[in-house]
C-alpha cells in the first residue's frame, strides 16, 4: 500500500456566499481526514452554522431575479463553459476526490466524469426545457403550458459520489432558473467546493450559486428556511424521513433520493463467469458504498455451488488498500461511524442462524491500514430472504448470497425489500429477462450488467422505500426543478367562460 500524500501547510477553505469565499460566522473549521490515512488532513472547511445559511438564503435570493430572467439558452451556454472547466481540470479533481472520499483513482475519475456528461447533457436543455401548446375549449382562445422555476432551491447531498450528485442536483436547478445553496457532504467538501470554483470561473452571477460547509446544524436551517421553497435530498433513509416531514408542514418541494437493498438475480443459463465478475463489481465497487450497490446475490439452485465458489475464491484476490494506489481494487470506508456500523452488520450476519461467513469479516489493522477504515470484502452464502443482512443497507462492502430454486421465487425474493432502487438479472433467455424486467419493482433495471453503473440521460431514483416518487437525471430531473405554468390567452376581445359557454358550432 503506498503512502498518503505528504502532509505539508494544511489548507483552509471557506464557505461561497453572494460570490465571495468567506468563513463561517462561527469561525471555527473542522478538519476533512483522508479515510485511507487519517494523518493525511485533506484540508480545514467551515463549520457552518444558521447564520451562515441566513446569509447564503439572502445572496440566492438577491440573485433570484436577474438569473431566472436570464435566457435559459444564455443559462445554458455558461452551463457549457463550466463542462468544459470540469473536463479541462479531471485529474485534478480525481486525485482530490479520492483523497478525500478513497473511492480508487478509476472510480473517482467516473464520478467527475458523470459531473462533466451531466452538465453537458444538462446544459443542452436551456435550449429545450419543452412546454407544450393544446387547443382551448373557447373559440379565439389560445392554451399552452411551460416550465418556471420554483425559486430557492437548497441541495444536501452525501459522500459517497462527491461531485456527481452536487452536479445532478446544481445543473438542473441552474438550467430551470433557480438559485441554490449547496450543504455539502461534511466528509467531502472538497469535491462541492471544486464543483462551485469552476461555477464562478465559468461566469455564472453572484449570489446564484452558494456552499455552505459543515455538520448537521446547516443542514437543519436549510430545511428550515422560509425562503427556501425546495429540498433536494440525497442520503439516508432515516434523515430522509425527517427532512420530509418538516417539509411536508412547511409545504416545501422535496425530492428524496435514499436507500437501496439491490438484488442480482442469477440464473441457471446464466454466463456464471460474468455473472461473477458484474457482481464482484457491483457488490465491491465504491468500497460497497453506492445506493445502487449489489447487495443481495439471488441465485439458481443450479448454479449456486459454481457460482458461490468462483465469487468467493475472487473476493480474496480483491486488493484492498489507498485508493491513490493503481494497484488496489477496494478502498477504505469512509469514516470511523462507517466501520462501526458495517462492523456491527457482519457481527448480526454471523450470528444469523444459517448464514455462512464464505470470506472476509474483518476490519484490516495491521501496518498501514491501521491508519485508515478498511475493511476485507465479506461475503455471507446460504443466507434467508428475511436475515436483516438481507434486509438492511449495509453500506459497505459485504455482499449476501441467497439460493432459490427458480425465478418466480427469485422476483419474489428480489422485490421482498422495504427499498426498490436498482436490479438486476443474469440469464441467456431473452423471455426470461423480459420478463424480469417488468416484475422487478425497481426504478432501474438491468439485464446481463450489475445494479450500479446508471448513465445521466435516463431517469435514476427509486420505488418504495429509495425516494418520494421524483427521479433524478434524464429530463425527467426538470420535473423536480420546475413547476408547470398553464397560459391561457383569449383574443376574442370579450367574455368567455370556460365550461358555462355554449359554443357555436
Ligand atoms: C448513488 O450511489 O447514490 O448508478 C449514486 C451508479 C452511479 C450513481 C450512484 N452512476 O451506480
Amino acid at each position: 500500500m503506498s503512502q498518503a500524500i505528504e502532509t505539508t501547510e494544511t489548507k483552509t477553505y471557506n464557505n461561497f456566499i453572494g460570490g465571495e469565499w468567506i468563513a463561517s460566522a462561527s469561525g471555527e473549521y473542522f478538519e476533512n481526514v483522508n479515510p485511507a490515512d487519517k494523518t493525511d488532513i485533506v484540508g480545514r472547511f467551515p463549520k457552518s452554522t444558521a447564520e451562515d445559511v441566513d446569509n447564503a438564503v439572502a445572496a440566492a435570493k438577491e440573485s433570484a431575479k436577474r438569473w431566472r430572467l436570464t435566457p435559459a439558452p444564455k443559462r445554458a451556454e455558461i452551463l457549457f463553459s463550466l463542462g468544459e472547466i470540469l473536463r479541462d481540470n479531471k485529474e485534478v479533481y480525481t486525485r482530490e476526490m479520492t483523497r478525500e472520499m478513497g473511492k480508487v483513482l478509476s472510480e473517482a475519475g467516473g464520478d467527475v466524469q458523470e459531473a462533466i456528461d451531466c452538465t453537458y447533457y444538462t446544459a443542452g436543455e436551456g435550449r429545450r426545457l419543452h412546454g407544450f401548446t393544446t387547443k382551448a375549449e373557447m373559440p379565439n382562445k389560445y392554451a399552452m403550458c411551460e416550465r418556471q422555476p420554483v425559486g430557492i432551491c437548497g441541495l444536501i447531498t452525501p459522500f459517497n459520489f462527491p461531485m456527481a450528485i452536487p452536479s445532478w442536483k446544481l445543473i438542473p436547478a441552474l438550467v430551470c432558473g433557480n438559485t441554490v445553496v449547496i450543504k455539502s457532504g461534511e466528509d467531502v467538501p472538497l469535491s462541492t467546493i471544486n464543483l462551485v470554483k469552476a461555477c464562478e470561473e465559468a461566469g455564472i452571477p453572484k449570489g446564484v450559486v452558494n456552499v455552505v460547509n459543515g455538520f448537521s446544524e446547516p443542514g437543519a436551517a436549510l430545511v428550515n428556511h422560509d425562503d427556501v421553497r425546495l429540498i433536494s435530498f440525497t442520503g439516508s433513509t432515516d434523515t430522509g424521513r425527517i427532512i420530509a416531514e418538516k417539509c411536508a408542514r412547511d409545504n416545501k418541494i422535496v425530492s428524496l433520493e435514499m436507500g437501496g437493498k439491490n438484488a442480482i438475480i442469477v440464473m441457471d443459463d446464466a454466463d456464471i463467469d460474468n455473472a461473477v465478475e458484474g457482481s464482484l463489481w457491483g457488490a465491491f465497487g465504491t468500497s460497497g458504498q453506492r445506493c445502487t450497490a449489489s447487495s443481495r446475490l439471488i441465485v439458481h439452485k443450479d448454479v449456486y455451488a459454481e457460482f458461490t465458489e468462483k465469487l468467493v475464491e475472487q473476493a480474496k484476490g480483491l486488493k484492498v488498500g489507498n485508493g491513490l494506489d493503481d494497484s488496489t481494487d477496494v478502498g477504505p470506508v469512509i469514516n470511523q461511524q462507517a466501520v462501526d456500523k458495517i462492523m456491527g452488520y457482519i457481527e448480526i450476519g454471523k450470528n444469523e442462524d444459517g448464514a455462512t461467513l464464505a470470506c472476509g469479516g474483518n476490519r484490516l489493522e495491521d501496518g498501514d491500514y491501521g491508519k485508515g477504515f478498511f475493511i476485507e470484502p465479506t461475503i455471507f452464502t446460504d443466507a434467508a430472504r428475511d436475515m436483516r443482512v438481507s434486509q438492511e443497507e449495509i453500506f459497505g462492502p459485504v455482499t449476501t448470497v441467497l439460493p432459490v430454486n427458480d425465478l418466480e421465487e427469485a422476483i419474489d425474493v428480489a422485490n421482498d425489500v422495504k427499498y426498490g432502487l436498482s436490479s438486476a438479472i443474469y440469464t441467456q433467455d431473452v423471455n426470461e429477462a423480459f420478463h424480469a424486467t417488468q416484475e422487478l419493482y425497481t426504478g432501474i433495471c438491468y439485464v446481463n450488467a450489475a445494479t450500479i453503473g446508471a448513465e445521466v440521460h435516463l431517469p435514476f431514483g427509486g420505488t418504495k422505500g429509495t425516494g418520494n416518487g421524483h427521479r433524478e437525471a434524464g429530463t425527467q430531473v426538470l420535473d423536480i426543478f420546475s413547476e408547470w405554468k398553464a397560459i391561457y390567452v383569449d383574443y376574442s376581445g370579450k367574455l368567455q367562460k370556460a365550461q358555462i359557454d355554449e359554443v357555436e358550432i
